[in-house]
């Protein structure tokens, strides 16, 4: 009896075990480790289940235990989101993902299916993902911050039950206008609430990477919504080519945009992306406000004017650095010199204010 007992036990984990054939980093088992198996790892984070045996984080198909649970939506057994096989989904499993990422597969089993979520959770007003710049212009070479914004207007349009987790999309734009190498993420982890994929066609680490032209980016709630408010997700340090012979936008599109909640509903999104125009030039530097002499040249008042308000002082040089004149100014932004009595010629005016120092010609005749 006992050993039938144990043959039957035996019979049942080889039964089991051919149940369930996962891929390390494909946490939706859609056929791919990518960005989006960040989202099913938000949505089961703390759940646990039986170890897989001999579980690896290498890329080939492995045996497993279904877990009794599923993804809400989605149905994907959680036994696929423990990436790492150690009986706990948490952030450990992200590993799975950098390492394989990109990678493809075809024979787990159940077989791969698109990760298409059928629920939406409906709302009023839509949260936005919205895509600014540091600046409106950028030149050949320049450095610019990119920012990613997401904005939920009307956070009590959430339970705490549905409210948004985790969110993931792709960034394209031309490739012949940024210096990728370059191409530095800089998510939000401050609150620490958050987790983050994102990979670019540098991403160092990765086995495999987003072609350029692409950043594939995601963060979710470690399975509490942080993302029910507004915030800033992360901050992008791009860097333009040097060749760039044509002025024109930077079209940054925003593409496959996937906002979900705790529930594993689609929440719809707005997108917004900020122009930032591309100078086929380098910008000039913008100048600093001027000090304004008139009439130059003069024979008689030389009337200064200050970009802004006193104090200031102001010495008069000969053309050969003599000191012919020095006083100051303390109150208003205007004031006159006469010059009258001055030999014909070329002088210097200095004038020091707390914002610097400012050195104007001054034809005397
Ligand atoms: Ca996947
Ligand atoms: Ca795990």
């Amino acid at each position: 009896m006992k050993h039938l007992a144990l043959f039957l036990l035996a019979l049942s984990s080889s039964f089991l075990l051919s149940a369930q054939i996962v891929f390390p980093g494909d946490l939706n088992n859609d056929g791919t480790a990518n960005h989006l198996d960040l989202l099913p790892l938000g949505v089961a984070y703390g759940q646990e289940g039986p170890p897989r045996p001999e579980a690896s984080l290498e890329w080939f198909q492995q045996p497993n235990f279904p877990w009794a649970g599923f993804l809400p939506v989605s149905g994907v057994n959680l036994g696929f989101v423990d990436a790492d096989g150690n009986g706990f989904i948490d952030s450990l499993d992200l590993d799975a993902i950098a390492l394989n990422y990109d990678s493809l597969q075809f024979s787990s089993l159940p077989p791969p299916q698109p990760y298409i979520l059928s629920d939406t959770f409906p709302v009023e007003e839509l949260p936005e993902l919205a895509i600014r710049f540091d600046r409106d212009t950028a030149g050949p070479g320049e450095t610019i911050n990119l920012i990613i914004d997401y904005i939920v207007p009307n956070p009590d349009a959430f339970p705490p039950t549905a409210a948004p987790l985790a969110i993931a999309f792709t960034l394209e734009y031309a490739d012949t206008l940024l210096a990728e190498e370059q191409t530095l993420i800089e998510p939000d982890t401050g609150p620490g609430d958050l987790m983050f994929v994102a990979a670019t066609s540098n991403s160092v680490g990765f086995w495999r990477s987003p072609s350029p032209g692409q950043i594939e980016f995601a963060a979710s709630g470690r399975g509490l919504p942080a993302l029910a408010g507004s915030r800033t997700l992360a901050k992008m340090i791009i860097v333009m080519e040097d060749m760039i012979l044509l002025s024109q936008p930077l079209d940054i599109m925003i593409k496959g945009p996937l906002l979900i909640n705790t529930a594993e509903q689609v929440i719809a999104l707005k997108t917004a992306v900020a122009p930032l125009w591309i100078t086929g030039q380098a910008p000039e530097p913008s100048l600093p406000a001027k000090v304004q002499v008139f009439p130059n040249p003069t024979s008689g008042l030389l009337q200064i004017q200050l970009p802004q308000p006193a104090p200031a002082e102001y010495t008069l040089f000969s053309y050969t650095g003599q000191c012919q004149a020095q006083g100051s100014l303390a109150f208003g932004n205007r004031w006159e010199l006469n010059l009258s009595g001055y030999a014909p010629g070329l002088y210097f005016l200095q004038i020091r204010t707390p914002q610097g120092v400012e050195v104007v010609r001054v034809a005397v005749w």
